[in-house]
């Protein structure tokens, strides 16, 4: 992919010694010139020193530790902070459990040549879920028809976490404002992109359920991906609605 420049994938961790040799190790076969930045919280079964004697062996692995369990949004955007400030082109994501798979990001890259923005898409045809079970599925789904609806974007998977970012993307919607630190991160993202006029695509990918480790879905992190969505898209109406009455010149809005 060379017209598109420097790329790596950012890869957060939480316990994922199971799975993250096993990641990596497919990624670099899948595409050798891609670089990876694991983001690891400090996790207690020793995934951040297992990352570490990963990089010591591939000058393409990179490893940055933060304290504690911050949230997969912000060790994202501790992640995409360093992959800028280190010049990369390109800048991705992606989850180290398997569920993303590295034999498919070159669909994502490809479709990067036209867009600011690719996300790999459980929900439009040919994306699909393998070894989900139903209600997970009805979540995903009904999670991604809410946020269409009260935000009024047209991606049909908004939620998902495999992506690649154009640098100049990431550098045009202010970083430095985001406050999702859950895997509300992801909505937050590409509606800012959105809003911002950039082009994002969606291409189709086959989800795989994790087959190790434990999934750090909480209650907590579903809590404010519903609660930051609906305060985006009642403020969304409310804007629209100043707009149509014609006296949009009202209060200012901060960002939350
Ligand atoms: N650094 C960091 N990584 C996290 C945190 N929470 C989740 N992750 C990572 O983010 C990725 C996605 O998390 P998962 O637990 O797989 O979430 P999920 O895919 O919604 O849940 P499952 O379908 O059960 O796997 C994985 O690589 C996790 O290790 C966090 O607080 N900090
Ligand atoms: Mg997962």
């Amino acid at each position: 992919m060379s017209d598109l420049g420097r790329v790596i994938m950012v890869i957060p961790t939480y316990d994922e010694a199971d799975n993250l040799a096993w990641l990596i190790g497919r990624l670099r076969t899948a595409q050798p010139t891609v670089d990876v930045l694991v983001v690891d919280d400090n996790s207690p079964d020793g995934t951040g020193a297992l990352a570490d004697e990963l990089a010591a062996a591939d000058p393409a692995v990179h490893v940055l530790h933060r304290p504690g369990k911050g949230g997969l949004g912000a060790a994202y955007l501790a992640g995409f902070a360093w992959a800028l400030e280190t010049g990369y082109d390109v800048i991705g994501e992606m989850d180290a459990d398997g569920s993303h798979q590295p034999e498919q990001l070159h669909r994502l890259l490809e479709a990067l040549l036209d867009a600011d923005l690719v996300i790999g898409s459980r929900w439009i045809p040919g994306g699909s879920v393998v070894n989900w079970p139903l209600r997970r599925e009805a979540l995903s789904r009904g999670g991604n028809l809410y946020v269409r609806m009260l935000l009024g974007i047209s991606i049909r998977d908004a939620t998902a976490g495999f992506r690649v970012f154009r640098r100049s993307a990431l550098e045009k919607i202010d970083l430095a404002s985001v406050q999702s630190t859950g895997y509300v991160f992801q909505t937050d993202l590409v509606t800012r992109c959105l809003r911002a006029g950039l082009t994002v695509r969606e291409v189709p990918i086959e989800f795989v359920e994790r087959e190790r480790g434990d999934s750090k879905m909480s209650g907590a992190v579903a809590t404010e991906s519903l609660r930051r969505i609906t305060r985006w898209g009642l403020r969304e109406r409310r804007d629209q609605l100043r707009r149509a009455l014609g006296r949009s010149k009202g209060r200012p809005t901060g960002a939350s």
